[in-house]
């Protein structure tokens, strides 16, 4: 048996282990699903936006646009860590929606992403 090259394997073996473990620990919170969802297309305009994030945060941010215009919710930043949210949309109408997001995570990081959707009475119809 050659040693050196068993112990070759053994610090390669280590070594994709160590690379595995700091990568789950750096893994932040994040968005698991949205309604609407990220690219979808939706007829009717909203009432709510529901977030489901990965774990419990506190949702800081919440903005919707509309062709760079902020649509109106019932948002208001969260002080308590909760893994699901509804905000009240109540001005929504037909067209294409930015969401921006942001929420301090169990690790303290602040994480902000941004999905897009659209609302399209005509979508799914025949022409
Ligand atoms: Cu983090």
């Amino acid at each position: 048996m050659n040693t050196q090259l068993f112990t070759n394997g053994l610090r390669g073996a280590f070594l994709v282990l160590c690379l595995f473990a700091a990568n789950l620990a750096s893994a932040h919170t994040g968005l698991k699903e949205s309604t609407p969802a990220a690219d979808a297309t939706v007829k009717e305009p909203p009432a709510h936006i529901n977030l489901v994030f990965t774990a419990p945060v506190r949702l800081i941010k919440l903005e919707v646009l509309a062709g760079g215009q902020a649509v109106p919710t019932r948002f208001a930043p969260s002080s308590e860590a909760v893994a699901s949210y509804v905000i009240d949309t109540p001005a929504m109408k037909p067209g294409n929606f930015t969401v921006n997001w942001a929420a301090i995570g169990a690790d303290g990081h602040t994480v902000s992403n941004t999905f897009s959707f659209v609302v399209d009475p005509a979508a799914g119809s025949a022409p």
